[in-house]
């Protein structure tokens, strides 16, 4: 029988890691090992959601976030592991967790120079009806000066040196890009225990007729949010109204919003003025994703999202994002 060809040229992320940093002849490496400890607790939560329902880790644990809402087991877990991978690189100074109502220090981390954002499990009320799942990151390099006070991840996106998520679906779906750089897709390899780069390069498509926003909301939203979403279930000059897709899993939500393009949405509105997203380690690092795959987010008052700057760590913010063209129709709504 004939050998199927193949591949040898696999490209792991440990490569990609590697080809990136020796692109940049000033780096020390310190990028890089931050790099690999995100990829081990990218694969250290994949084992336990795969495992979840069978030993029936999806239950209650008890205990409640800084939100309040209920915390399923598995928000502890991946929140723990995702901390002891973060101190353990010794490379970050400081993370913000969605888990987390201060900010962690990792004060024995001797000259550490990154501040990392992440949301551990986001989407977890979603865990027991076996929707996809996420870990939203993003990281900041400490400013030379700076003491690695909690001031120093309260920047802008536009600052941020990396982003991206992890999506936990029928297989762990990486999605990573770094500062000026392109968006990257890698797949875990189970078998090899591996990120295979599967998306090279990611683009956006430039427009999509798919919108994707919780219209259980509607009542509360502003009359240029309610006509805008209108206009898109109209059917101009015969052409087609919107699909509709909402999953309720930003992650899930945000990685179909880049491979089919369209728009997603969670506006601020009457009974969440300042939104329901947080900006550090939802918006942000999202933003960056999309931007650099040649799409756009925005916030309700129509702000670039990377231009946002939090007062507090777990600040929210209305967002669109999603297709250029897409986010332009946002835009003429809202010069109305
Ligand atoms: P709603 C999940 O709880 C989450 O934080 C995001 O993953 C998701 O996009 C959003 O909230 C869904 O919110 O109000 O539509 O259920």
């Amino acid at each position: 029988p004939v050998m199927e060809k193949i591949n040898t040229n696999i490209v792991t992320l440990t490569r990609f890691l590697t080809e990136e940093q020796i692109k940049h002849k000033e780096a020390t490496g310190d990028f890089t090992l931050l790099c690999h400890a995100l990829q081990f607790s990218f694969k250290s939560i994949a084992y336990y959601i795969r495992r979840a329902t069978l030993v029936n880790l999806t239950g209650l644990a008890g205990s409640s976030n800084t939100t309040g809402d209920d915390q399923k087991k598995l928000d502890v877990i991946s929140n723990d592991l995702f901390i002891e991978a973060m101190r353990s690189s010794g490379k970050v100074a400081l993370l913000v967790s969605e888990e987390e109502e201060n900010v962690i220090y990792f004060k024995d981390a001797k000259n550490a120079r990154y501040a990392v954002a992440c949301d551990p499990i986001d989407g977890s009320s979603n865990l027991d009806a076996g929707v996809s799942v996420g870990t939203i990151f993003a990281v900041h390099k400490l400013a030379d000066d700076s003491t690695g006070a909690h001031g120093d991840i309260l920047k802008p996106g536009t600052e941020l040196v990396a982003a991206g998520f992890t999506m936990y679906g029928a297989s762990a779906q990486l999605v990573i890009t770094m500062k000026g750089g392109t968006v990257n897709g890698f797949t875990l390899d189970n078998g090899l225990g591996e990120f295979i780069l599967t998306h090279p390069d990611m683009r956006i498509p430039k427009k999509r007729a798919i919108y994707s926003v919780n219209e259980g909301n509607s009542l509360f939203w502003e009359d240029n949010v309610k006509n805008y979403f209108e206009s898109l279930k109209q059917a101009p000059e015969g052409g087609k109204p919107y699909s509709a897709r909402y999953i309720g899993s930003m992650v899930a939500d945000a990685y179909r919003t880049l491979l089919y393009g369209g728009i997603f949405a969670y506006p601020a509105d009457k009974k969440s003025p300042k939104g329901k997203l947080r900006i550090l380690y939802e918006c942000a690092p999202m933003a960056m994703v999309f931007e650099n795959a040649g799409g756009q987010a925005v916030d309700s008052n129509m702000n670039r999202m990377l231009e946002v700057v939090p007062e507090h760590i777990h600040d929210k913010a209305g967002i669109f994002m999603g297709s250029y063209d897409e986010v332009e129709k946002v835009k003429a709504f809202h010069k109305k």
